[in-house]
């Protein structure tokens, strides 16, 4: 064993330790649209009821750029479904058209710290696990994560951070910290992600403080950072900020490490880092809502996307890492799990409880100051 890999080795049991400690907290949305009683027989737990027959047709709700081409036709063409694909640029936003009363999903991929949102409001259908006959391929360290102990509810898609993209032909010596968002030199060449929990977090952070403060006087403190940093920003925007970047209208973005991997297929002078102090980790699953139309083909889907060759080829077009263990050795550049030194430095976000009104009300501040 070469050295690297015994840091991998230690580095995944402490990634595994450190994601098994995502708590499971009260959720504070209120009122989700649709939330209806459980059903006698489908505790969660209970087992594996059966579905039926498989559907014509499946709706997906995902993150934007988060999918292989080929990955729906192949579906398509292979169960005889018809699929419905939509997008959405932010998980506030996924929630937000679910409160609207967005009903007809069958599947949506959907951000840890979202989940006790939905499962407290009993919005997800527990798995029929006996359709998931590939489960196995994902690593153990995606498993029994403490947003879904019993792996009742999601399946893993993919795993994340949030960092910093910036052009190394236009930015010297390289950002190395949040703080270069409050550099007036990169006025109007900046942009942050378009997500309340990833810039209010990026000034936590900076402040030497969790990116799940509750603290009041802490999260002042971040508002007005942000506030600051606003005036260096030509925007706020998430994945669409990729083609800014490789234009060179943009030269320093938060950006997510896949979105990022993404842009620099196309200008390899794009490079990522995760800012000295600190910065989110993510892990985004697959989630049944419980008033899915199509649960059968929902689970067609999901086992599709757990086959080795179609989760490589989905974690080589985003660029972000898999949870699919079987797929890693079909992937020409997976993405690493996080070395010790990183793993020191990302935080796993966690659903704020009761303190997401306070969040909502700071970011809406920043976005009008
Ligand atoms: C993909 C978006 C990454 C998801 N474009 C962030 N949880």
């Amino acid at each position: 064993m070469d050295d690297r890999e015994t840091l991998m080795t230690t580095s995944r049991r402490e990634f595994l330790e450190r994601a098994a400690s995502v708590a499971v907290g009260v959720p504070a949305i209120a009122a989700l649209a649709g939330a209806c009683g459980r059903r006698a027989g489908d505790v969660p737990g209970a087992g594996s009821p059966a579905l039926g027959s498989i559907e014509p047709e499946l709706s997906i709700y995902n993150w934007s750029d988060y999918i292989a081409s080929n990955v729906v036709p192949d579906f398509e063409r292979e169960f005889g479904v018809k699929v419905t694909y939509d997008t959405f640029e932010s998980g506030e936003e996924m929630v937000a058209k679910l409160q609207a009363g967005a009903t007809g999903y069958d599947l949506i991929v959907c951000t840890d710290y979202l989940l006790p949102v939905l499962t407290e409001r009993d919005l997800l259908a527990p798995l029929s696990r006996r359709y998931l006959t590939n489960l196995g391929n994902i690593g153990p360290l995606f498993r029994k994560l403490a947003f879904d102990p019993e792996d009742n509810y999601t399946v893993p898609w993919a795993w994340g951070m949030s960092g910093v993209a910036w052009r190394t032909d236009r930015v010297q010596p390289p950002p190395e910290g949040w703080g270069v968002f409050l550099d007036p030199r990169f006025r109007g060449k900046m942009t942050m992600l378009d997500d309340q929990r990833d810039v209010i977090g990026a000034f936590l952070r900076y402040r030497g403080h969790s990116l799940n403060s509750i603290d009041p006087s802490e999260l002042e403190v971040a508002r007005q950072d942000a506030v600051m940093a606003k005036a260096n920003l030509k925007a706020y925007i998430s994945a669409p900020v990729k083609s800014q970047l490789i234009a060179g209208d943009v030269w320093i973005a938060q950006l997510w490490d896949g979105d990022a991997a993404q842009s620099k297929q196309e200008q390899p002078a794009i490079s990522w880092m995760l800012p000295k102090e600190g910065a989110a980790m993510y892990i985004d699953s697959l989630v049944v809502p419980r008033a899915a139309p199509h649960p059968r083909a929902a689970h067609e889907f999901m086992n599709f996307v757990l086959r080795p060759e179609v989760a490589a080829s989905i974690a080589t077009a985003i660029g972000y890492g898999t949870p699919n263990q079987a797929a890693m050795p079909l992937i020409p550049n997976p993405v690493p799990y996080p070395s010790k030194a990183e793993l020191a430095r990302i935080e796993l976000q966690k659903d704020l409880g009761r303190a997401s009104g306070l969040w909502d009300e700071l970011w809406t501040r920043i976005k009008t100051a």
